[in-house]
């Protein structure tokens, strides 16, 4: 079969260059929409492709001489019944899908200029040039305001022609997101002697458990440190199963405590360990009682440090109430988690910049002990800028 891929910007393009290399006759077989990324993933650039054949054969249209072999003679047609086929026939069906995907696609371009257009129209002192970055931080999940802040001081940074340098503004960009995320580095023991003390707060679910798992294993396996483990989880069983496979693998000792008395019995006990990790029920948000028992709990086991243990894939809304909640607790640093399964990041950058409290850790994935890093502000700037795990 004589087939051939045609390639254009518009349908209509690619449908002339078909009939000028295959002639009038030749028969469309498939058509698509390919989107070509640009930058950053921005604004993806369409073509259109054509494959069609010039000997496809087609009964209805077949000219009359080849129809002579046919085993039975068919009967003539009314021109009615004919036109009808004809728009049934496979010629006639991808004629008509031709004709609808020009009209879908040009729907599209209109949509999306909409939208660009009242974005402008909402944001005025975003100047023209730098809108595309505007928005892809926007699409990254920052939040309009620091966006729209980070724009105007990247205006100021650079000469009118830098627009036009993706990388340059990348690296720019990259430098804000340095200045407007402090970290915190690595969990360290600075005093001599007794055990410096770290506690994993947050709400149920978003991953304290297990990144108290990757911290021991870190400490335990890499550093060849004495690690003990708390846990004030005492509402359900299988979350002190789940931490108890951990302290056995790791030989750790492992205390669950259910009272600020045995919180502060569980944290001298364990005097000849370099570090105590404190797990914690997750408490809802919503749970006053449950917050000022946890409050109560903590203040026994007198910490070095408070981590507040946020999952990147809940909602700003969640987030930003875990956080009210939470700081009446004790909020000294962030962890974030599932930085794998989040769409976007720019929910750390917000949350960080907000609070004004340093990013600890990020976790990348389920597998104890590997899957989390030193929260870096690069690496994030890398997350949000475009790069990918
Ligand atoms: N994809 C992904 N899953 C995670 C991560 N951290 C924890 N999880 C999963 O989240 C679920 C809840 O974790 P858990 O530690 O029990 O949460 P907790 O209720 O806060 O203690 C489990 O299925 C974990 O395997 C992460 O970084 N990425
Ligand atoms: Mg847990």
């Amino acid at each position: 079969m004589d087939l051939r891929t045609f390639r254009a910007n518009t349908m209509s393009a690619a449908l002339t260059e078909v009939k000028q290399e295959m002639g009038p006759n030749a028969m469309i077989l498939h058509t698509r929409t390919i989107y070509k990324p640009r930058w950053l993933g921005l604004r993806k650039r369409e073509m259109f492709e054509i494959t069609a054949s010039r000997n496809v054969r087609v009964p209805d249209r077949t000219p009359r001489s080849q129809t002579q072999a046919r085993p039975v003679p068919q009967p003539l047609r009314p021109p009615a019944e004919a036109g009808r086929q004809l728009l049934e026939s496979p010629a006639g069906q991808n004629v008509a899908m031709i004709g609808l995907i020009s009209e879908l696609n040009g729907l599209k371009g209109l949509v999306k200029e909409l939208v660009v257009r009242s974005d402008r129209i909402r944001c005025p002192e975003i100047p023209e040039e730098l809108f595309d970055f505007y928005n892809h931080l926007i699409q990254n999940q920052v939040a309009e305001e620091l966006a729209a802040t980070m724009i105007k001081t990247l205006q100021k940074q650079i000469r009118p022609e830098h627009a036009r340098q993706p990388e340059f503004i990348k690296l720019k960009l990259t430098e804000q997101i340095e200045r407007l995320l402090p970290t915190a580095g690595p969990i360290v023991r600075t005093k001599t002697t007794g055990p410096h003390v770290v506690a994993l707060i947050g709400p149920t679910g978003v991953g304290k458990t297990t990144t108290i798992a990757k911290l021991a294993a870190n400490l335990k396996l890499r550093e060849k440190r004495r690690v003990g483990l708390i846990t004030l989880d005492t509402y359900r069983i299988a979350a002190i199963d789940q931490l108890r496979k951990y302290a056995d693998i790791l030989g750790s000792p492992l205390k669950v405590v259910g009272t600020a008395e045995e919180t502060a019995a569980a944290v001298r006990s364990m005097d000849d360990c370099e570090f105590i990790l404190i797990d914690t029920a997750g408490r809802s948000p919503n749970d006053a009682l449950k917050l000022s028992e946890l409050k109560g709990l903590l203040a026994a086991a007198k910490p070095d440090e408070v981590h507040l243990v946020l999952s990147t894939t809940a909602s700003e809304k969640c987030v930003d109430l875990a956080i009210t909640r939470f700081s009446e607790v004790r909020v000294d640093k962030i962890i974030f988690t599932k930085i794998d399964e989040a769409a976007h990041v720019g929910v750390v950058l917000n949350v960080i910049h907000k609070l004004n409290k340093s990013l600890s850790y990020i976790t990348t994935g389920q597998d104890v002990p590997d899957d989390i890093e030193v929260g870096k502000a690069k690496r994030l700037a890398q997350l949000i800028l475009g790069g990918s795990l």
